[in-house]
Order: structure tokens, then C-alpha cells, then sequence
């Protein structure tokens, strides 16, 4: 009985926060620390909203979408009312476009969350038809503006584009970008924060830099990838895109034309190749890899795990033992760095600490590959942790303490999306 109160209070409590943080048909990830709409937080959002409000969850895909450009990318924030509680704001940005937005993807969670919510709607949905060209545009923007050799793997040219900002996988690239900047840089985040669960400074001259370089090509697709002296194939964002891929296929046959099923069947095929070289025997883990220096990161982090999430089940046994290995250093599943690596920190950002959108997507995968097992325990691990501490933004995976932004939407989302008795078939 105690538990069902204790449920429910949860449940309310993360329905009521994306309400809280709903500003008219977007939702910020959190009050203040981040006070417009980002891209991969809004595609998870989307499918919380669609556990209890199918139409709110199509308008948050449709408002991420003003942000599109005439070439397909859609950018990793789009700013659309002012707000002097951020930085890097439109003025630094600089990209001309109406709304405002940033000038980088993020990870393309967008078609898995489309099905998800589509699934979720009652005799199909209207929105549809305006929003799948509008995926089609976008996953040919990633093969043709950051893979343009056609290798199978997209690149990544600024963390931020990662989601995951400061991993150690980037350490060793970010090393070669100056930290001078022409922009004046003015973090709002370390007043709203405690600056130990953040980024260091040097991370952020070496972001502005990125951000001015690239303002420099006013933001053109193959200029920025030329010049840009970080391009990583971040495993994360190519097994996420391989995942969506797979989405897009599945609606283009009841929305689009056998010649785009094709298209996208091909490059999914390719992509599959290609991941299955990053494959790490000696940390049992998928790696990044350095596409300058023409080598695989040296450190394993959580995104390794995606790999199952996109549907490749090669390993699946191998990064179970993976899993149990870091949960014999670590109470809390899972930490974001290999917890047995030197650059492991528990509270910093994506250098240790626990996500929960994370966790969703590899006990999707463990479940989807054999390993149901684990995927059971990782989402206990995220019930647990969000209903002992709160719908915190990350989790410390020693103590499973909350820690950064508070009534964050997106651990919201995802606490009501591991709700059994709320999940939809499409969501499931
Ligand atoms: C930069 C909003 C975003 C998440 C990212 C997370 C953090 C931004 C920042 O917050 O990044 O995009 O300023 O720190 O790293 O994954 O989308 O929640």
C-alpha cells in the first residue's frame, strides 16, 4: 500500500514537473539553468508527455521542428524567447534563423520518438504527414554533412553535439583546440550550480572556441567539417542515429516512398559495418573514435553500450560482463565513465555521474538483445535513485546522490516512461 502512495507521488510529481516546465508547447529542461528548448532532451520529453498527453507530446516535436533549417539540421538548442540566464545565447551564435537557434545537432533521438508517439496516438495521428519529410531531410543532413566520404559513421565536431560535453572521450582531441576565444565568455551555469559538478573553464574557452570557428564559415555544413580540429565519430550520437534510422524505416513504409525505404535500408546496412569496427576487446566496450588522428578513444564510457540500443546484439554477452564488472566498483548503475579508469570523477557531469536518459536507452538495449536480466537491474537502479533523491539531472553513481539541475523534464520523462502501467504498446 505504502508503495502505491509513494508510486503515485512520483508519478504526479514528474507529471507535474514537465507541466512546470512547459512554456506554451516546449519544454525547458529545467527552470533557469537551461531556459530554451534542446533537441535530443525535447525527443524524450516527448515520448514522457505522450504517457498522459498525446496531443502535448505532438507539440513539442513541432516546435523543436520551427527550429529546422532549410537544410535538414536541427540544432541542439532553439532560443525561443530571450533569456539572460545562459550562455552561449543567439548573440553568440550568430546563425540567422527564424527563431533563433544554435548552429550544431545533437544526438537525433527525434524518429524513435515520432514512432513512440505516433504508436501512442489513437487512430493514427494528422501531424504526421508534415513531420516525417521533415526526418527524411534531416537523417540525409547527417550522412551528407558529416559523413561526406560515406564511411558509415557520422562525425562530431563540438562535444556539446555529443550530449555528453566533457566525457573523457573527448580529453585527447580537445587537447589540440586553443583555448583562446574572440567571443568574452560569461557562464551563467556555475551561479546557477556548483562549479565541482560542472565543466572546467578551459572546457569552455575550448567550446567558445568551436563556437567562433565556426560562426567564422557562417555555418556552412562542409567548411565547418573541414576546419574544425575535433571530429570524432562518437559512438553515442552513430548508434542513436542507427536506432532512428530504423524508426524512419519503419514509418516510411506507411508514410514515404519504396525509394526512401531503400535509401534508408542501405545506409543502414553501412552504418551496421562501420560500428562493428569500433568494438574494443581489451575494455569489452564500443569506443569513439578520433577521425584526425585516425584512432579509437582510449577510455570507455556508457555511450559503448548504444551499440545494442541500435540493434546489434555481436556483443551483447560481452558488455553484460561489462556491466558487472563497473557495478562491482560502483553501487549505481550506470556511471558515465568506466569507473575503474584514472579519469573517473563521480560528480562531474559526464565524467562519472549517472543519466537517466542513458540508462533508458542501454536497458532498451539489453532487453531488446537477450539481456534481460540487466536491463532489470538498470532500470530498478534509475527507479531507485530518482524516487529516493528526486528528478534530479544526474546522479552520483558511489552514492546515489542527486546532483546538478533539480525538477529536471527529461528524468521526469523517463521515470514515467519505466511506469509499466503507463507505457502504450508504441512505447514499450
Ligand atoms: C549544452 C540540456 C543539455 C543536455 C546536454 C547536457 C547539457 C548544455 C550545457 O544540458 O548541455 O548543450 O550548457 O551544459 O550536457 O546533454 O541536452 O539538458
Amino acid at each position: 500500500m505504502t508503495d502505491i502512495i509513494e508510486n503515485k507521488s512520483i508519478i504526479e510529481r514528474a507529471q507535474a514537473t514537465l507541466r512546470h516546465n512547459d512554456r506554451g508547447g516546449y519544454t525547458v529542461p529545467t527552470d533557469r539553468l537551461y531556459p530554451f528548448q534542446w533537441n535530443w532532451d525535447s525527443a524524450f520529453v516527448a515520448m514522457g508527455w505522450a504517457t498522459f498527453d498525446v496531443p502535448r507530446a505532438w507539440d513539442e516535436i513541432r516546435l523543436l521542428l520551427r527550429g529546422q533549417w532549410p537544410d535538414g539540421l536541427i540544432p541542439q538548442i532553439v532560443f525561443h524567447v530571450p533569456s539572460d540566464d545562459y550562455f552561449p545565447g543567439p548573440d553568440v551564435w550568430q546563425t540567422n534563423h527564424t527563431p533563433p537557434t544554435s548552429g550544431i545537432p545533437q544526438p537525433p533521438v527525434l524518429a524513435t520518438a515520432v514512432r513512440a508517439v505516433l504508436a501512442a496516438s489513437p487512430g493514427g495521428a494528422a501531424e504526421i504527414a508534415e513531420i516525417y519529410p521533415r526526418l527524411v531531410a534531416n537523417h540525409r543532413w547527417w550522412h551528407t554533412a558529416r559523413d561526406p566520404e560515406g564511411t558509415g559513421l557520422v562525425a562530431t565536431l563540438h562535444p556539446w553535439e555529443s550530449g555528453m560535453d566533457n566525457s573523457p572521450a573527448w580529453d585527447t582531441a580537445m587537447a589540440r583546440v586553443p583555448i583562446t576565444t574572440t567571443t568574452t565568455i560569461r557562464r551563467r551555469d556555475t551561479s546557477h550550480i556548483d562549479p565541482a559538478m560542472r565543466p572546467k573553464a578551459d572546457d569552455y574557452q575550448r567550446f567558445i572556441h568551436l563556437v567562433d570557428l565556426f560562426r567564422g564559415t557562417a555555418w556552412n555544413p562542409a567548411a565547418m567539417y573541414a576546419a574544425s580540429p575535433f571530429r570524432m565519430a562518437d559512438i553515442g550520437t552513430n548508434a542513436i542515429l542507427l536506432r532512428a534510422e530504423q524508426d524512419l524505416l519503419a514509418l516510411s513504409t506507411s508514410h514515404g516512398t519504396r525509394a526512401e525505404a531503400a535509401e534508408i535500408a542501405e545506409r543502414i546496412q553501412c552504418m551496421k559495418t562501420a560500428q562493428a569496427e569500433l568494438w574494443d576487446p581489451k575494455r569489452g566496450i564500443y569506443v569513439s573514435r578520433d577521425l584526425i588522428a585516425n584512432a579509437n578513444v582510449d577510455v570507455a564510457t556508457s555511450a559503448g553500450f548504444l551499440p545494442l540500443y541500435a540493434g546489434i546484439d555481436t556483443h551483447a554477452a560481452d558488455l553484460a560482463a561489462t556491466l558487472d564488472r563497473w557495478h562491482s566498483r560502483v553501487p549505481w548503475l550506470v556511471p558515465s565513465t568506466d569507473p575503474t579508469d584514472r579519469r573517473f570523477e563521480p560528480m562531474r557531469y559526464w565524467r562519472g555521474p549517472v543519466w537517466a536518459v542513458v540508462n533508458w536507452m542501454i536497458a532498451e538495449g539489453f532487453s531488446k538483445m537477450g539481456q534481460p536480466g540487466k536491463a532489470t537491474t538498470i532500470i530498478e537502479a534509475t527507479r531507485t535513485l530518482i524516487d529516493q533523491t528526486g528528478l534530479s539531472e544526474y546522479f552520483d553513481p558511489t552514492t546515489g546522490a542527486g546532483l546538478g539541475g533539480e525538477t529536471f523534464s527529461w528524468t521526469a520523462a523517463i521515470r514515467l516512461l519505466i511506469e509499466p502501467q503507463l507505457l502504450s504498446p508504441g512505447i514499450r
